[in-house]
């Protein structure tokens, strides 16, 4: 094979939180009065929440200072945790279980690569808690995508060459950093936009088509 492992992002691509994402943020602007829409929303994806929160703030021509900021950033991470907190294993599609487990079973190791600080609550949620051989995210990382960090930190947490390991994503900014690591990536969702990644995918099961 290829491969010998397979790192996911997870939100937009594992599980459907990014629509979480942009409730929230939306909550946010709307108490700003900022304009907010699903095309900025999707200049947030793999982005960290500061960085998040400074891409929404380009529409923002009042005065803000950093605790201001912080502040914000937390209420907003407040507003997604309760979202999150409604999420249970039905919202795991049966495409993405069946697929990791045909996966695991032809011998990959599989691992998250998600810039998102609720990774291991997500992955409880929708029945995954320690699903995974290995979890890079948010927590571990000092640059975010397109930053090839939290990809290079999981191909180092499973033993493995990045050249070993393929990336599956939903950001433009995730397969820039898939590329600046040297590795290569699977897009899905938004990320088919940048036309940038080794492979497109149409569904989630390809992957299983690609790795032969
Ligand atoms: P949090 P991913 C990313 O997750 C999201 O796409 C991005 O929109 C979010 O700002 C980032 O996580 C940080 O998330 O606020 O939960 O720490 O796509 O890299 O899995
Ligand atoms: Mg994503």
């Amino acid at each position: 094979m290829k491969y010998e492992a397979i790192i996911f992002d997870l939100d937009g691509v594992i599980c459907n939180t990014d629509k979480y994402h942009f409730e929230a943020w939306k909550a946010i602007a709307d108490k700003l009065g900022i304009y907010f829409d699903e095309k900025i929303n999707n200049r947030l994806r793999g982005v960290s929440r500061m960085e998040s929160f400074n891409i929404i703030l380009e529409k923002y021509s009042g005065v803000i200072s950093e605790k201001e900021k912080i502040d914000y950033t937390e209420e907003k991470n407040n507003i997604y945790k309760e979202l999150l907190s409604k999420m249970c294993e039905r919202d795991l599609s049966d495409e993405v279980k069946e697929t990791l487990i045909e996966l695991r079973k032809r011998g990959l190791k599989l691992a998250i690569g998600s810039s998102s600080k609720n990774t291991k609550y997500i992955l409880k949620q929708i029945g995954l808690e320690g699903f995974f051989d290995a979890i890079s995210d948010g927590n571990n990382i000092t640059n975010s995508k397109p930053d090839p960090e939290v990809f290079l930190k999981a191909a180092e947490y499973l033993k493995l060459q990045p050249e070993k390991c393929m990336i599956v994503e939903d950001a433009v900014a995730g397969i820039e950093a898939a590329i600046k690591g040297k590795m290569d990536s699977a897009a899905i969702g938004d990320a088919l936009f940048s036309n940038k990644a080794t492979y497109n995918l149409k569904s989630f099961n390809e992957i299983l088509i690609i790795i032969k």
